[in-house]
């Protein structure tokens, strides 16, 4: 017997009428897709394609890079700079000398008034490379502000931060191929198939070849954790005790790899005998996860041949994010499974230039991974920029999470938001709104003049968004790809690297030094830079016509190499003082909000596929929008049951900070003390959320906190949700 229709008509695929493609990497996540972008007869953009010979996605795209080419011409974009006196006075268009001649003259001002440190920038992960390199040399080299800063903080610090504690430097060792070549598996906080949906396919392929076990660690089931072997249904913000116990099994039953052990590792004595403790009946009662399970499941691990840990938001958004990222590193350190085909601690980037900007952007240091609390390091670059090295400061300064309380104590006085949206994606949105309010002068740089934060500047600048410009950007597996222009910026909307160009000639200093006008020119810079012996983080035989010729390049690729490099540390030298690596000794103490009878539910938040952070961006495409217009939350349907609340109605979410109106989506996906909700919404969980700081990284724990729900009269909640959907 047949199903379905009788007369199938064939998909019919609309002819487009491409006349040019144009290569670009996709400027969403951080799985770094190289993409086509095709322009019609009047070179705008209608299709958007996967680029078949490229390494990292093969011809493939996810929903987002399908639709990219229609966030050309999308709504909400700024054309013209805006200008105004007090943040209650509406806006006025202005020129592009009027607002950059404002922003110096106040930079100027309250430099001389209070010091140039009290001026705080908060830049981002999504600007192209050569980008970030120019604001950093005009932040440390020109302003000399050292309280600077970028969203990364929300997102990959604690990676960083445990990078550089157990090796030495931040740089992910691994790459995708370990995929290919790997025999277990294990992901901690990380869902691919929404988040990273190419990776994911990777893995996919990667298992259809050759089976090897896939364990999944996240308090909620995942699609990952669906198609999983083995789900670890963690108690909120406590995979440091099951990283603790993982080990304290390997060592206990003598699983370890000695060798690899006494040749790369440090303090291997001091760390055995801390996770003594942590055996698996007591770290079950902690962390919720059955102790034959934890035994299990390390056995598996440290008998494969090779065997990699990858993980995102779960782990690096919490109170001890830089602690969990050690606890893996620190795992596979123990199995001898880092820089190994197969066998690597893979930090999944979040942003598509996550990684630029902890390469290139001096927020955390200076320029190539180097240090500011390195006298030759600071010395070099300031050779190079010509300025006088006792201009840097010899320590880092405040990151965002530290800049916004700065503040409200008025220690800062005036904030340039540079590409991001901290009204929406900060913890605790009450607060920031009334920090906000505390500044003399602040300038949002974004390429949508409708994003929530511009609701608090003095000059709005539009910068010009992908496709508009060109240059690079680094993956999660540090491959360096590129975006070609293919497309005029809307109006007078100018690329990020003119505007700080602009800015730079107005200060004295920046006339002394050079800004190149040209992205490539900047890039060669960036070479000359990257070039020195030792050195991972080495992009001298790169150049932009290489990068596109090979969709994409991993660094380390020296001058002469014909491509890039896969993995790091293969040799086993790490660049700490001795070459070794570093096993960390770290203890959990408990110190999150935990739910109680005031407020029984963990809200956890994250991502769906369709949406991107706030946004801004996909907010305005109905192929993506349509998907989930609303604010919702998942909710375990037995805990909905026993409130009376059904499927799709409104509730009101009340946490210490404030309260928040949501759609109730009934789901087996959380346990029933849990909700989630995805992060995307403006005036929603981050209403609710507290956000408690990691002490290495000072990542917020977005991830952690505790609510109670109430009912809401469904008419007003409806008409709230309405207006908020209006975009
Ligand atoms: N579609 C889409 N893709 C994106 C983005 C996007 O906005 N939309 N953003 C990009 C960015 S910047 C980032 S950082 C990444 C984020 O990528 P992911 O980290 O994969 O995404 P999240 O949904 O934030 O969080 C992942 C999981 O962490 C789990 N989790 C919560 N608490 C814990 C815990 O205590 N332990 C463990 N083990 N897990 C926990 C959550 O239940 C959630 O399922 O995605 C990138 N890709
Ligand atoms: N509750 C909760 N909150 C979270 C998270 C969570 O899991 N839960 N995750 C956190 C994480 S991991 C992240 S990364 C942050 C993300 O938070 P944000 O950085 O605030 O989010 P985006 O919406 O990506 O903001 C980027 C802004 O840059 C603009 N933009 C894009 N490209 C360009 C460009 O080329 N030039 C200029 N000038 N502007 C551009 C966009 O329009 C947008 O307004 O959110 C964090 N907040
Ligand atoms: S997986 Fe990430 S990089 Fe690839 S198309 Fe989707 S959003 Fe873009
Ligand atoms: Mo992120």
């Amino acid at each position: 017997m047949l199903f379905g229709r009788k007369k199938r008509k064939p998909i019919k695929i609309v002819d487009k009428q491409v006349q040019e493609w144009k290569y670009a990497v996709c400027g969403y996540c951080s799985t770094g897709c190289s993409i086509e972008v095709g322009l019609n007869a009047e070179g705008r953009p209608v299709a958007s394609r996967g680029k078949g010979s490229a390494p990292v996605n093969q011809g493939k795209l996810c929903i987002k890079g399908l639709f990219e080419h229609e966030l050309s011409g999308s709504s909400g974009r700024g054309t013209v700079p805006l200008i105004r006196e007090h943040t209650y006075d509406a806006y006025r268009e202005c020129s592009w000398d009027e607002a950059l001649d404002k922003t110096a003259d106040e930079f100027k001002r309250i430099a001389e008034q209070y010091g140039p440190d009290s001026i705080a920038v908060v830049s981002t992960g999504q600007l192209l490379t050569e980008e970030f390199y120019t604001l950093g040399k005009l932040v440390r080299g020109v302003i000399g502000t050292n309280n600077y800063d970028g969203n990364t903080t929300l997102c990959m610090a604690s990676a960083v931060s445990g990078y550089k504690r157990s090796f030495g430097s931040d740089g992910p060792p691994g790459c995708y191929e370990d995929f290919e070549q790997t025999h277990c598996l294990m992901a901690f906080g990380s869902n691919l198939p929404e988040q990273h949906p190419i990776i994911y396919w990777r893995l996919k392929e990667a298992l259809e070849k050759r089976k090897f076990p896939v364990i999944v660690i996240d308090p909620r089931v995942t699609m990952l954790a669906q198609f999983a072997d083995i789900h670890l249904p963690i108690t909120p913000g406590t995979d440091l005790v099951l990283l603790n116990s993982l080990a304290h099994v390997i060592i206990k039953e003598g699983l370890q790899d000695q060798s690899y052990i006494d040749a790369h590792c440090n303090d291997f004595a001091a760390f055995s005998s801390m996770i003594e403790k942590y055996d698996p009946t007591t770290a079950a009662k902690i962390c919720g996860i059955d102790e034959d399970m934890i035994r299990h499941v390390a056995r598996i691990y440290a008998k494969a041949p090779s065997a990699m840990s990858i993980w995102t938001m779960g782990i690096n958004q919490s109170t001890h994010g830089s602690d969990g990222v050690c606890g893996i590193n620190n795992l596979n350190l123990i199995t001898g499974n880092i820089g190994k085909p197969g066998g690597t601690s893979l930090s999944i980037t979040g942003q598509c230039n996550a990684m630029g900007t902890r390469e290139w952007s001096s927020c955390s240091g200076l320029p190539g991974y180097r240090m500011l609390e390195k006298t030759e390091h600071r010395e070099e670059v300031a050779k190079f920029w010509g300025v006088d090295s006792s201009f840097f400061p010899a320590k880092r300064g405040l990151q965002q999470t530290d800049i916004f309380p700065a503040i409200e104590s008025g220690q800062i006085k005036a904030l340039w938001i540079v590409a991001t949206n901290p009204l929406t994606s900060m913890p605790n949105q009450p607060r920031i709104r009334k920090t906000l309010e505390k500044l003399e002068f602040m300038v949002v740089q974004d390429g949508y003049a409708d994003c929530e934060t511009a609701q608090y500047s003095n000059v709005y600048l539009p910068g010009a968004v992908w496709g508009e410009k060109e240059g690079v950007q680094t993956n999660t597996e540090r491959r360096v790809n590129l975006v070609r222009k293919f497309v005029e910026p809307p109006g007078q909307a100018k690329p990020d690297f003119w505007i700080f160009n602009q800015l730079a000639k107005r200060f004295e200093r920046g006339q002394k030094m050079h800004f190149p006008e040209s992205t490539s020119e900047i890039f060669d810079e960036m070479k000359m830079l990257s070039k020195g012996r030792g050195r991972n983080l080495d992009i001298s035989g790169m150049s932009h016509d290489l990068i596109e010729q090979q969709s994409g390049i991993q660094w380390p690729m020296r001058e002469g190499d014909s491509t890039g490099n896969p993995r790091l540390y293969s040799d086993g030298i790490f660049p700490t003082a001795n070459g070794k690596a570093n096993l960390l000794a770290m203890d959990y103490i408990e110190n999150n909000e935990v739910p109680d009878d005031a407020f029984p539910f963990w809200l956890n938040s994250g991502r769906v596929v369709e949406h991107f952070h706030t946004r801004t961006k996909t907010g305005k495409l109905g192929n993506l929008n349509k998907f989930s217009p609303t604010p919702y939350m998942e909710m375990n349907p037995d805990a909905a049951a026993a409130l009376g609340i059904h499927s799709m109605q409104y509730v009101r979410l009340v946490s210490r900070r404030g309260d928040a109106v949501v759609m109730v989506q009934p789901t087996h996906r959380v346990p029933r003390n849990m909700v989630f909700i995805p992060m995307h919404y403006h005036d929603c969980v981050n209403r609710l959320s507290l956000g408690l700081l990691d002490p290495y990284s000072r990542q917020p724990a977005f991830k952690q906190c505790a609510v109670r729900i109430e009912h809401i009269d469904q008419k007003e909640a409806a008409k709230l949700n309405v207006e908020r959907r209006a975009f």
